[in-house]
């Protein structure tokens, strides 16, 4: 897990602009208003829409994500989770991520087709945490999914103030130790430049 003065930032997002190339949204989400999702309006029945993110973690040991999550649902119904997969290819119910922060996500009722047993829902909002550190050194793609079922209600989803931070791998210097190091050389030429006065 990505803690403590060592983590730096791998991706911001605060739907205050548009999305950048490594997002999409599909079916019903929208960007609109500093969110993302169901910007306005509501949801229809079997909806199935989603915001999906591309990680690129190759340069990281481990990776945190957090964002803040505001659901107004049919609960146990209609809902989302969050997946992964690092293929591009996302299979109904596959790559589940659980988050660390406890109670965010409750069985769902119906076992949506895509969404699976388990889910936001209801009326809820909070912020939600989950460790990404199974896919540092590699990339992947997160897909934040929501499904409804017949009896759609609420306006849904909205995702917002999304951080992922990490650990750079060793070997990376940071800006100040770079200003260090150019400091440094500049420091080595005049000592040369001296030298070479001297025998001229
Ligand atoms: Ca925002």
């Amino acid at each position: 897990m990505a803690t403590g003065a060592e983590a730096a930032q791998i991706f911001r997002q605060n739907f205050s602009g548009g999305l950048t190339a490594q997002e999409q949204v599909s079916g019903n989400f929208r960007v609109g208003n500093g969110i993302v999702g169901h910007a306005t309006g509501g949801y229809r029945d079997y909806e199935y829409s989603f915001y999906q993110l591309s990680l690129d973690l190759t340069q990281y040991l481990d990776a945190l994500l957090v964002f803040d999550f505001d659901i107004v649902s049919e609960a146990r119904y209609d809902g989302f989770n969050v997946v992964a997969s690092d293929t591009g290819v996302f299979e109904p119910k596959a790559g589940l991520l659980s988050p660390i922060t406890a109670g965010v996500y409750a069985p769902m009722s119906n076992n949506l087709s895509r969404l699976g047993d388990t889910g936001v829902s209801g009326t809820k909002a909070g912020r939600a945490t989950f460790d990404l550190s199974q896919f540092a050194g590699g990339t992947v793609d997160l897909r934040f999914q929501f499904q409804s079922d017949y009896f759609a209600t609420g306006r849904g989803l909205q995702l917002d103030n999304l951080v992922v931070t990490g650990t750079p791998v060793a070997g990376v210097p940071e800006p100040a130790t770079w200003a260090m190091m150019i400091l440094g050389f500049g420091a080595a030429g005049s000592v040369l430049r001296r030298r070479r006065m001297a025998l001229a």
